[in-house]
């Protein structure tokens, strides 16, 4: 295992002190340590893995320094437009350290929605043009490869990856620690919510442990799980997925269970949804202010007006709340009002450790799932 103090100094010592990504577990404790030795300025946790590429491609622009761009391999998507039309060495040719967090790898295992990437994250980069190293475990070994990337960004001013494996990264726990003090935490928010719903509604929830602790709920009241689509993968789009099946079934209320970091992440959403107000469409926004299925890291959710923007995109209802009794009679509003509407519950990170996992496959899900809604 590296120590994450080490490969910090080893880059520091390469002239890289410019950071910008999206947070991943496997990256966690490296990215912990680099919170806590770096200012804010030169550690942006980016709305999406996207913008991450683009703010380094802006610190070199500024600086003709190297930036860092760290994120879950899942993220990869949401680089490739930039990468083939910005950093490319075909278009302006800028330098950045990808550092990508393996999931789903071979033989090792890991969640549905990271099979596929974790299978053709090694041959993505090949396509992309984009040489890279497996982040190797020794800690002199990974010194050589440091050297070697360096080089690489140095002579040719074009993207260099390192991919790092479960478990490279010794554990560092964060000592900048940002904490909220509201009544509930996510898990008790949902099911709270989950239990005020009717039989006949919609939820489509996102990616992470919000849909993790509503099949726990679901399971522990008896419901089933025909009424929620589960998106295990695909962060930040649960809200298009309800907008799509809100707006074919007009007669069903449908409500999207959101995290800040995914409303966040593709926020332009929130003008389709305003531009075309569908009555049924309700977005509840489990607002922790963090990443805290992949760790807790920040979110920018404290420095927005959640409620403000939904305003200001054309939804007809927006508001906010932060116990059990706000959140009872918010929803009540919703209920009795028209949509598109926006609550966003304001709690605390943290899971329980002995948080499950949905039993039922993606497909089982989307199966039951469609049996329900066209019933
Ligand atoms: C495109 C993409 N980038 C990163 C991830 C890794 N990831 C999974 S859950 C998560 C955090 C989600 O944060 P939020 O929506 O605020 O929900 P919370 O976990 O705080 O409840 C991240 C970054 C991912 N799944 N997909």
């Amino acid at each position: 295992m590296i120590s994450p103090q080490y490969f910090f100094n080893l880059l520091h010592g390469h002239g890289f002190s410019f950071y910008a990504g999206v947070p991943d577990s496997l990256l966690k404790d490296f990215c912990a340590y680099v919170t806590d030795n770096t200012s804010s300025k030169n550690n942006i946790i980016a709305a999406n893995e996207g913008n991450a590429i683009a703010l380094a491609a802006g610190y070199h622009l500024a600086t003709g320094r190297v930036g860092v761009v760290y994120l879950q391999n899942s993220g990869l998507g949401n680089c490739i437009n930039p990468l083939t039309s910005l950093t490319d060495k075909e278009i302006y040719s800028l330098p950045l350290l990808l550092l990508i967090g393996w999931r789903g790898e071979a033989g090792k295992k890991d969640e549905p929605q990271h099979r596929k990437m974790g299978r053709i994250t090694l041959p993505l980069l090949e396509v992309l043009e984009i040489p890279y190293a497996i982040l190797p475990e020794s800690e002199e070994e990974v010194k050589k490869e440091v050297q070697k990337a360096a080089e690489h960004l140095d002579n040719t001013k074009t993207p260099y990856a390192f991919v790092v494996r479960e478990g490279t990264f010794d554990s560092y726990s964060l000592k900048t620690k940002q904490e909220t003090h509201f009544p509930l935490i996510r898990e008790e928010a949902i099911k709270l919510v989950a239990s005020l719903l009717d039989k006949g509604d919609i939820i489509v929830s996102t990616t992470g442990k919000t849909s993790r602790e509503l099949f726990e709920f679901r399971k522990a009241a008896g419901h089933g799980h025909h009424q929620d689509f589960l998106t295990v993968g695909s962060m930040g789009h649960s809200s298009s997925i309800a907008l799509g099946i809100a707006l074919q079934k007009p007669n069903q209320r449908v409500y999207c269970f959101d995290g800040d970091g995914a409303l966040i992440m593709h926020m332009g959403v929130l003008s389709t949804i305003g531009k075309l107000r569908p009555a049924n469409f309700n977005h509840i926004i489990f607002n922790n202010f963090a990443h805290d299925s992949v760790g807790g890291q920040p979110t920018a959710a404290n420095a927005i007006d959640i409620p403000g923007i939904a305003k200001a995109n054309g939804y007809k209802t927006f508001c906010s709340a932060e116990n059990a009794t706000e959140i009872r009679e918010e929803l009540l509003t919703i209920k009795q009002g028209k949509g598109p509407a926006l609550l966003e519950i304001r709690c605390n990170k943290g899971a329980r450790k002995d948080l499950g996992r949905p039993t039922q496959s993606p497909m089982e899900n989307k199966n039951k799932f469609m049996e329900f809604i066209q019933r």
